[in-house]
């Protein structure tokens, strides 16, 4: 086909599609069952590039399918239109964020239009539109009244230079990524959702989705979340008041503790150096100072030579009242247990390495050469549990020698009535004493911190909160969102470290709806992941002016069954959307906890090895591609470049290769010659199996997200097809009809427009995408076989009717299981067996 011919066969049945509404999801009155699939919607900067191709040409197949296997299928898209990619456009060229966003979400529209994927369009929603932020808006307020949003005065990396926040990621060496000045730490008061009162929750919830999400991104999930277990133990403090309580997972080795390390950045280690000498505090000043300039991640690199000042006070070991020296080093963080941790430089790498680089003693409690399997202890104890033979092998291991903490399991030792227990056994009894004691009790702890979703910035959902004349913080009352953003005339859009909205006088100076007094407005915005946290189900009543999304709609739809998008978003977006929809389900609003029952990740496309950019220039450009091939081939040559998950070289996506496939199948189409109420039955044998072979595998190949062996399949199909025109009944055979027919169905899925094409051409109205799959005939599945001829010695002794397909290993055994063969075989010494499935068996024997 000419690309000519191709773009009209393409515009065809786009107009047909639109007309038509043949994608719009079925309303309350549809009987047929549901399935929402959802791939993550775009971010809307440019227009769509090959990643987007991918992502969307999945969920389409997936859409596709199940309105194939007869369901109510529920497709929607819109955009994720605020956020800092616009703003930073807008800087660039004085203009207005919304023209950029919108422009491109026009040219992203126009691309999705002409690359034929079946989105139900009447519920389109962009997030930066004020239908939808009144609602983030909205759920900002359940949250607040919940007590799941509050705000707190928090550090943030400040650059002083280009006046700006930092993330983590952009402090590079304590200094700023991109103009190299030394970052300080800044305080900001900033509203956070409380999300760690989830935390249980959203880590034990993910056992739900064990083989339904990758296993992957569960797993980073449970990292992120990262729940310790373990207890709090309080430590006296000479000359405090109070006890410093410190957070382990390692409360059996209580008995190898020999110091103390607290987070330089605490207020507890300002504390303890305030009540310290005169030169400890001067010393803990410059540290301080040093350590602000470091960020967290480079903190907590192994490899860091170990860093820290003695603040000469003294902790007592709660279990056998020993004096630790305290230190404050910045491998301990301020905000993570307590701030504070007991050292047992024995046991842990970093305690160790600090032991080392300070000389510290380092005691030895757990003996890991011991074995631990087994009921009883393998070491014997004397009446005080102490070992009675000396403890062969550990001296070589010793820490202080070979600066390898022993962290793995044994017996414990040094550790009086703990001796002779294995590692769990001891920590389970070491917390019962701490707790009989009163000095200590089992505890957890969460990598997980609050969400902060403060942004400094102009293009996003302003925080629906006032501050009244009297300092209060009050919420804007419901019946008066939303807070609209105001114009951008005027205000100075380049970061400052507050938000730009802060200089729009006029609409920072509001009334408190109370009191009718002056208030002023938050002038920050969310981040744009609240937006993303609940989109899912503004999809189901996108144009309520009512509510966010209307509850019965959500008892249909969701949860979703299937979600498509990239690993980039295995945390944070997943982890905000399990989130937002189990503060729903508490409020009673939803029915479900889980948001996505299925998530599929793809791969990405990648050009030579190496991921595109538009900075590398080694961009191959989606709009180029579906120019010069046409949409079909390029979601057929997508498709067939490999597996979903994984990534696609641009160079094995052979969309001329496409282009030849869909050439042939339209051929084939045109050479049918057969009435189309022709009945099947008396067509040719061979190709009706492959047919129905078909019809049998397509579903679970579907299913599985194999859709590059399905591909394939359709190829042999059409070769199939092929074959019965040029050289068995031709056009008229009815088995030839048969085929294209399945052909058109199941191409549907991935080449759309063609497969319209082929339907009209064999007599059909269409939509083909809206025909159901026809069930495969049992009796036309049962498999070819051919004879196999078994020989020994050369002679053939036996004949054997076998599946035409076995494999060599298969064929043999199901060869020497005959009982033929096997008196053939009666005594005789087999020297060697040759096979060569599914023909021919030789046994070469003595005897
Ligand atoms: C004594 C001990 C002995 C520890 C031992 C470990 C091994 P995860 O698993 O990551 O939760 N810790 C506690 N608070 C800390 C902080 N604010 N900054 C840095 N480290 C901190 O790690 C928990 C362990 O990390 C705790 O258990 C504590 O060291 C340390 F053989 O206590 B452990």
């Amino acid at each position: 086909l000419q690309a000519h011919q191709i773009q009209r066969l393409q515009a065809k049945w786009q107009k047909y599609w639109a007309e038509n509404d043949t994608f719009r999801a079925g309303g309350a009155e549809d009987v047929r069952p549901r399935k929402y699939v959802l791939a993550m919607f775009p971010y809307p900067s440019g227009d769509l590039h090959m990643g987007h191709a991918e992502n969307y040409l999945y969920s389409d197949i997936v859409a596709r399918f199940w309105r194939h296997r007869g369901h109510n299928v529920l497709n929607p898209i819109g955009w994720d239109s605020f956020g800092l990619p616009a703003e930073n456009a807008a800087i660039r060229r004085g203009a207005d964020p919304r023209e950029w966003t919108y422009q491109n979400i026009d040219q992203q529209k126009a691309s999705f239009q002409t690359y034929g994927v079946s989105f139900d369009w009447s519920r389109e929603l962009h997030t930066s539109d004020e239908e939808y932020y009144r609602w983030n808006q909205w759920l900002f307020l359940k949250l607040y009244e919940r007590g799941l949003a509050y705000r707190k005065k928090s550090p943030v990396n400040w650059c002083p230079n280009d006046q700006t926040v930092l993330a983590n990621e952009q402090v590079v060496d304590g200094r700023c990524e991109r103009c190299g000045a030394e970052v300080v730490k800044k305080n900001l008061t900033q509203w956070y959702f409380r999300i760690t009162d989830y935390a249980d929750r959203l880590l034990d919830d993910l056992n739900q989705l064990e083989g339904f999400w990758p296993h992957k991104v569960l797993q980073m999930q449970r990292n992120w979340i990262g729940r310790s277990v373990g207890a709090d133990v309080d430590f006296v403090i000479e000359g405090r008041e109070g006890a410093v309580t410190v957070f382990s997972t390692r409360p059996d080795t209580l008995h190898g503790a020999t110091f103390m390390v607290v987070a330089p950045d605490s207020d507890l280690a300002a504390e303890l150096a305030a009540g310290s000498s005169e030169d400890v505090r001067i010393r803990f000043e410059d540290y301080l100072t040093q350590v602000q300039k470091t960020s967290e991640i480079d903190r907590q690199s192994a490899d860091r030579p170990k860093t820290g000042v003695f603040l000469d006070r003294f902790a007592i070991n709660p279990v056998n009242g020993e004096r630790l020296p305290i230190w404050a080093a910045d491998y301990v963080l301020a905000d993570y247990g307590h701030g504070a941790v007991m050292a047992v430089p024995a046991h842990d790498q970093r305690d160790l390495d600090f032991a080392r680089a300070f000389d510290l003693p380092v005691r030895v409690v757990v003996d890991t050469t011991a074995p631990i399997t087994g009921a009883l202890p393998v070491i014997e104890l004397d009446e005080d549990g102490v070992p009675i033979e000396p403890v062969e092998g550990l001296d070589d291991l010793h820490p202080a020698k070979t600066g390898i903490a022993l962290t793995g399991d044994g017996r414990m030792i040094n550790s009086g009535e703990l001796n002779g227990l294995s590692k769990r056994n001891a920590i389970a009894r070491a917390i019962e004493q701490l707790e009989a004691a009163g000095t200590g009790r089992a505890a957890k702890n969460y990598r997980l911190r609050d969400w902060l979703i403060s942004r400094q910035r102009f293009w996003g959902t302003p925080i629906p909160m006032l501050r009244t004349q009297d300092g209060d913080i009050v919420p804007v009352p419901e019946d008066q969102l939303p807070v609209r953003l105001p114009s951008i005339e005027g205000l100075d859009l380049s970061p400052k470290g507050s938000s730009p909205l802060g200089a729009a006088e006029s609409w920072v100076r509001t009334v408190d709806p109370a009191t009718g007094e002056p208030a002023l407005r938050d002038p920050d915005t969310m981040d744009t992941f609240v937006d993303s946290s609940w989109y899912f189900l503004r999809f189901l009543s996108p144009n309520s002016s009512e509510v966010a999304f209307d509850l019965d709609e959500a008892r249909r739809w969701a949860p979703i069954d299937s979600y498509i998008g990239g690993v980039e978003h295995a945390i944070l977006h997943l982890l905000y959307a399990r989130f937002i929809t189990k503060v729903l389900f508490d409020m009673g609003l939803i029915d479900f906890t889980e948001p996505f029952s299925s998530l599929i990740n793809q791969g990405m496309v990648i050009l030579d090895g190496a991921k595109m950019s538009k900075s590398k220039g080694n961009l191959v450009l989606f709009q180029e591609e579906l120019d010069a091939y046409g949409a079909d081939a390029l979601r057929v040559g997508l498709a067939f470049a490999g597996p979903v998950e994984d990534d696609k070289d641009w160079k094995d996506v052979s969309t001329t290769g496409a282009q030849k496939f869909l050439a042939r199948a339209l051929r084939v189409a045109h050479e049918v010659d057969s009435p189309v109420d022709v009945v099947f039955d008396g067509g040719d044998a061979a190709l009706r199996r492959a047919t129905h072979r078909l019809l049998a595998d397509a579903p679970a190949l579907v299913e599985q997200t194999k859709f590059n062996v399905l591909v394939a399949r359709l190829m042999e199909l059409v070769n199939a097809i092929r074959k019965t025109i040029d050289t068995g009944a031709g056009g008229s055979d009815p088995a030839v009809r048969e085929a294209a027919e399945t052909l058109a169905v199941m191409l549907d899925l991935v080449a759309p427009h063609t497969a319209e094409e082929i339907w009209e051409l064999l007599g059909h109205e269409p939509s083909v995408g809206l025909v159901t799959w026809r069930q495969a005939d049992p009796v036309l599945l049962v498999e070819d076989t051919i004879t196999c001829a078994v020989q020994v010695n050369g002679k053939v002794r036996a004949t054997l009717e076998v599946p035409a397909k076995i494999g060599d290993a298969a064929l043999e055994a199901l060869v020497r299981s005959d009982e033929k063969v096997q008196r053939a075989l009666e005594g005789k010494e087999i020297v060697r067996v040759i096979v060569r499935a599914p023909k021919i068996v030789n046994f070469a024997v003595k005897g």
